[in-house]
C-alpha cells in the first residue's frame, strides 16, 4: 500500500519515518494515504479462502476501528472480507485530532479505500457498516455511487442532529461561534448515555485510542453539514439496509431512524428498535449486543448467498 519511491540518494523518510499520533511509524502498521497525503491507519480482516463479499466498517466520531473487533470477527467466519481505516483526526490516523476540514473528506476517503479493496477482488458485492457518524459517512458514501453497494448496516446512525445537542439556538450560536472562536470546546459526550453497559463505558473512559476531549464548534459545524447532506441524500437512496436503533439513544435520536425509513427509496430496509437501549448498540447490554449480532450476521447472510444456490424467500 505504500507508493513511496525508491530514491537513489538518502530520503529524509528513511531518517524520520511518518508516525501515528501514538509514535508508531506507519511502516510498520497497515495504513493509506489520502488524497491530501495523510496517512490513515487501517485494519484487514480476511478469510482463508476466497470471500463472499467485501465489508468497509465506518466508525463514529471520537471512536477508531479497532473497536469493530468483535463485529468484524463475526463477519469474519461468514467468509467476508472486513476492512477498515481510522478516519482522518482519530485513532491511528493522521490530522489534528476530532477536526476536519469538511465532512466529505471522511466520505472521499472511504470510496479510495473501497476502490483499493476492489481492485483486487473486482466483481464482489460491497456492504458499508457504520455507526453514529460512520453511519452518516456510509449513507453519503451509497449515495454518492448509487447501485454500487450491496447493503448497508447501520447502528445508530447521525441522520438528524440530537434535540439536546442542537436546538435551533444552539445552530445559530455554533454558526456565529465558528467565525470567531472555531476551536472553542462544546464539551465532551458524557460517557454514561454511550452504553448501559458500566463495563462497556469503563472501556470507553480507559482506551487511549479515544478522544474524549469536548468537541470543537468547528467540528459541530461539519457535523451539521452532514446532517443536511444526509437529509439531502435520503430521498435518493436506494441501497438495501438494515437500521439498528436504540429508543432511549440520547446522542443519535431514535427520529432520524424514523425518518431514514421513510424517506430512503430503498425497497429492502429493515428497522429494528431496541426499547431501552442507548446509542452504542453493538456494546450494549448483553440482550441488545446478542440480537445485534444475530440480526446483522442473519441480514448479511442471507445477502452474500452464493448465486446459484436458490433465492431467498
Ligand atoms: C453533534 C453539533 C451535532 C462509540 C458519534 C462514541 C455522537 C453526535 C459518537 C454535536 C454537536 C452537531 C463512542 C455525538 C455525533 C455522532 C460513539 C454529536 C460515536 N460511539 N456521535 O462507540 O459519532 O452531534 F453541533 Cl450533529
Amino acid at each position: 500500500m505504500d507508493a513511496g519511491l525508491e530514491g537513489p540518494s538518502r530520503m529524509p523518510e528513511e531518517s524520520s519515518p511518518r508516525r501515528t499520533p501514538q509514535n508508531v511509524p506507519y511502516q510498520d502498521l497497515p495504513h493509506l494515504v489520502n488524497a491530501d497525503g495523510q496517512y490513515l491507519f487501517c485494519r484487514y480482516w480476511k478469510p482463508v479462502g476466497t470471500p463472499k463479499a467485501l465489508v468497509f466498517v465506518s466508525h463514529g466520531a471520537g471512536e477508531h476501528c479497532g473497536r469493530y473487533e468483535d463485529l468484524a470477527q463475526m463477519l469474519l467466519r461468514l467468509d467476508l472480507l472486513v476492512f477498515a481505516h481510522d478516519h482522518v483526526g482519530h485513532g491511528q490516523s493522521e490530522g489534528e485530532r476530532m477536526m476536519v476540514s469538511d465532512f466529505q473528506v471522511f466520505v472521499r476517503d472511504v470510496l479510495q479505500h473501497v476502490d483499493l479493496v476492489q481492485k483486487d477482488h473486482p466483481r464482489l458485492p460491497v456492504f458499508l457498516l457504520g455507526h453514529s457518524m460512520g453511519g452518516a459517512i456510509a449513507i453519503l458514501t451509497a449515495a454518492e455511487r448509487p447501485s454500487h453497494f450491496s447493503g448497508m448496516v447501520l447502528i445508530s446512525p447521525l441522520v438528524v442532529a440530537s434535540p439536546e445537542s442542537a436546538t435551533t439556538f444552539k445552530i445559530l450560536a455554533a454558526k456565529v461561534l465558528n467565525l470567531v472562536m472555531p476551536n472553542m470546546s462544546l464539551g465532551p459526550i458524557d460517557s454514561s448515555v454511550i452504553s448501559r453497559n458500566k463495563t462497556e463505558v469503563e472501556l470507553y473512559n480507559s482506551d487511549p485510542l479515544i478522544c474524549r476531549a469536548g468537541l470543537k464548534v468547528c467540528f459541530g459545524i461539519q457535523l451539521l453539514n452532514a446532517v443536511s447532506r444526509v437529509e439531502r441524500a435520503l430521498p435518493k437512496l436506494t441501497v438495501p439496509f438494515l437500521l439498528l436503533q436504540g429508543s432511549a439513544d440520547r446522542l443519535c435520536d431514535s427520529r432520524g431512524a424514523y425518518q431514514l425509513m421513510g424517506s430512503a427509496r430503498s425497497l429492502d430496509k429493515t428497522l429494528k428498535i431496541y426499547e431501552g437501549a442507548y446509542h452504542v448498540l453493538h456494546k450494549e447490554l448483553p440482550e441488545v449486543t446478542d440480537s445485534v449480532f444475530q440480526e446483522i450476521n442473519t441480514w448479511v447472510s442471507q445477502r452474500t448467498a452464493q448465486a446459484g444456490a436458490g433465492s431467498p424467500p
